[in-house]
């Protein structure tokens, strides 16, 4: 199976080198590559006079800017994305799949992966609530294979033909456009509480995993049931998995929300600067393999893409990694202009009959027709496969390539019948899978539990992820008008769990009612019972507290200080976090330099105008008499470390600073009063005069590696 001329990690970027264009050292000239010599002023009858049709310059330059945009992508419009290889660890022809990018473990896959939320438009903020798009376009020798997955396993819908209810229902209401990137609204919540089907994910867009840290600290699914097909042909069912070495983070939705006026960005920019530090994201990519003749065993059905199958019940083989290491060259034509699509496939890869991904084989190719203008698309830069193209398709709006030859059509006698069938190195065969039945429209009834895997969900979370899932159901209802679809959501949720109902229920002032009648006169299904005997018992690989690497690898540290900070602390701290693979940035009133205790100088990074907490996952207010007076008299800079102790993060004071932290009516923490150091809840103090800096650090930096110190939450606020 071995290839002649396999692509290598470098053979995108050598492809997409050729369309590089750069004006250094250019003059200017037009389109036609006429020289401009006057860019300032239009072609005039008389200096004061009207312009002249004649100019050329003037009408290409606007005419060419009038048409700048295009359509943005219909779901998923928001997006960000950055180039790197994928890498097998073993070969798999034997055992799992023939795939050419699966068989040898020295050979680097180029890939583009694109990330992005759902429901917003192209300009909206990255933080918004919301499934995150995680789609890998693998440039294989065989041609492209694009994993358009998602950041959770599951989906609101079971059939394509409710996905434009779907997506209406959550895009902005159509009589004035409001909200925007939000699913706390009315239309949303009518559907959700009329389709029962959609309870399980609705459970994880109400937890915090909708609210990713960053792009680079979440899962990644294919949520279908696909098929891998090896060497002797044999055809396995598998999920597909993305695990991130820097572990599955959130926000806060306080944060979240905050962050989407602070730096609407923030993805996109946490994503590009880690890239642009040496700091390359890295995911494993996992396996969960059934075998076909197992399919039947499971309490619910491998096509119904509203079910996982719990990583307990069929553990995740890692096979592989995907390590993302360059920034796009330009926006608009990578990021933009690449087009993902399920039904690009390659042999060793099939697809299953999930009626939801039959659906999606359609929808892509369709969109990018009109989203691209027109059949031409795949010959972009970025859509381009590595591996040669050959075939009769001719002609249309943007046509590149040059077909030469007078034959457009196959068989022919006149050009030797090419280009000819199976004559590629490699064709794609479908797997020959029996299909017969009766033609209908109809739902399978093995597809017909709706909460049992919801209940899974719910019980795997940890305590506070559980109370988060409360919090933003009630803000998320709170937010709908309409008394009777709240009624119903909490109907719902009493049969995925009575507390969770009840919580929600209690936030929103009604009594929980479980009664599902009124379902009756819309699906006219009642399509609710648990099958078989399921339990549906917990999978702790569901919570996102457990089983992440204690790790402050890319982790942003706001360090406060003001003239008469302790320089000793400041560099200690600033050490110990780069040392850990962590960044910090220096926050003081002002952009001036600003003088420690010693005499010593340092230059802000950025003042308290332009920063906030909710930009860092950890705050060190410096120690200092005069700093730390000044910093408790700078209503920011007080407002930036009470806010950071509120979402959970690592909070470090020392020295004068402790006392700041104290006077502070924060939830009750202990504080040091002397050199030994107290790490109470996350919050790591120290005071005195002798301080051993590298205690202090290893304990601090142990807190922020917890990423969260949720008990704090928990905890009375301190008296007035
Ligand atoms: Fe998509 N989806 N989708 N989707 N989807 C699109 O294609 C669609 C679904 C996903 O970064 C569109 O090029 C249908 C599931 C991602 O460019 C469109 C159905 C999953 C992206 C489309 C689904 C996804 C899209 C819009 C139900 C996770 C962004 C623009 C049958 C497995 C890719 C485009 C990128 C984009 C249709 C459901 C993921 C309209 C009909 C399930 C990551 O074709």
């Amino acid at each position: 199976m071995a290839k002649q001329n396999a692509p290598d990690h470098d053979s995108k970027q050598d492809q997409l080198s050729a369309f590089h264009r750069s004006n250094d050292g250019g003059g200017l000239t037009s389109n036609q590559g006429i020289g401009i010599a006057d860019n300032q002023n239009t072609l005039k009858s008389g200096i004061r006079g009207p312009q002249l049709l004649e100019d050329f310059v003037l009408r290409e330059k606007i005419t060419h800017f009038d048409h700048e945009r295009i359509p943005e992508r219909v779901v998923h419009a928001r997006g960000a994305a950055a180039h790197g290889y994928f890498q097998a660890y073993e070969p798999l022809g034997d055992t799992l799949s023939s795939a050419s990018f699966l068989q040898d473990p020295s050979k680097k896959t180029p890939v583009f992966v694109r990330f992005s939320t759902v429901a917003g438009f192209r300009g909206s903020a990255d933080t918004a609530r919301d499934v995150r798009g995680f789609a890998v376009k693998f440039y294989t020798e065989d041609g492209n294979w694009d994993l358009v997955g998602n950041n959770i396993p599951v989906f609101f819908i079971q059939d394509a033909i409710k996905f434009p209810d779907l997506i209406h229902s959550v895009k902005p209401e159509p009589h004035n456009e409001i909200p925007q990137a939000q699913s706390a609204h009315s239309t949303f919540w009518d559907f959700m509480s009329l389709m029962p089907e959609s309870m399980h994910m609705a459970m994880w867009i109400m937890s915090d995993r909708a609210i990713p840290r960053s792009y680079r600290m979440m899962e990644g699914f294919g949520i279908h049931t696909f098929r891998m097909i090896d060497d002797s042909g044999k055809s396995r069912f598998v999920k597909f998995h993305w695990k991130p070495r820097l572990g599955t983070h959130a926000l806060v939705w306080d944060e979240a929300m905050k962050l989407g006026g602070q730096d609407p960005d923030f993805h996109r920019r946490d994503l590009w600067e880690a890239i642009d530090n040496g700091d390359y994201p890295e995911w494993e990519f996992g396996v969960q393999v059934v075998e076909e003749d197992q399919a039947d065993q499971f309490d619910f059905d491998l096509l119904d893409a509203t079910k996982i199958i719990p990583e307990e019940l069929v553990p995740v083989r890692k096979i592989g990694k995907l390590v993302l290491d360059r920034n796009p060259d330009n926006y608009f034509s990578e990021t933009e202009q690449v087009a993902f699509c399920p039904a690009n496939i390659v042999p060793g890869i099939d697809f299953s009959e999930d009626p939801l991904l039959q659906g999606r084989l359609f929808s892509y190719l369709d969109t990018q027709l009109i989203r691209l203008g027109g059949p031409n698309f795949n010959e972009i830069p970025i859509n381009r496969p590595v591996c040669p193209v050959h075939n009769l398709q001719r002609d249309g709006y943007g046509r590149q390539a040059i077909d030469r030859g007078r034959t457009a059509y196959e068989p022919n006698s006149l050009a030797g019948n090419c280009p000819v069938q199976g004559g590629a190195p490699r064709s794609f065969q479908s797997v020959a899978t029996r299909v017969d039945g009766e033609k209908l429209r109809a739902r399978s009834p093995s597809f017909a539990d709706h909460f049992t895997q919801a209940t899974l969900f719910y019980q795997s979370q940890s305590a506070v992820e559980q109370q988060h899932i409360v919090e933003a159901l009630s803000f998320e209802l709170g937010k709908c008008d309409v008394p009777h679809v709240r009624r119903r959501v909490v109907a719902l949720l009493a049969h995925i769990d009575e507390n969770l109902a009840a919580g929600v229920a209690a936030n929103l002032g009604i009594e929980p009612d479980p009664d599902l009648s009124y379902l009756d006169d819309y699906t006219g299904t009642q399509p609710n019972e648990r099958r078989g005997a399921a339990k549906p018992g917990k999978s702790p690989a569901l919570s996102m507290v457990t089983g992440n690497p204690e790790t402050i690898a890319t982790r942003k540290l706001a360090i406060l200080a003001m003239d008469g900070f302790d320089a000793a602390g400041v560099s200690a701290v600033k050490k110990a976090v780069s040392d850990g693979g962590g960044q910090c940035m220096l926050i003081a009133g002002s952009l001036g330099t600003i003088t420690a205790e010693d005499g010593s100088e340092m230059k802000p990074d950025l003042s308290f105008m332009t920063s906030r907490s909710t930009l860092f996952d950890a705050v060190y207010v410096a120690g200092g008499e005069a700093s730390a007076k000044a910093i408790g008299q700078d209503a920011d800079a007080v407002h930036f470390f009470k806010e950071a102790f509120r979402h959970g993060k690592a909070l470090a004071a020392s020295g004068a600073a402790v006392a700041l932290l104290q006077r502070e009516r924060l939830p009750k923490v202990d504080y040091a009063d002397s050199e030994q150091i107290v790490d109470d809840a996350g919050v790591v103090t120290v005071a005195g005069e002798s301080v051993d800096w590298k205690a202090f650090t290893q304990q601090f930096v142990g807190s922020i590696a917890q990423h969260r110190h949720w008990e704090r939450s928990g905890r009375a606020m301190v008296d007035a």
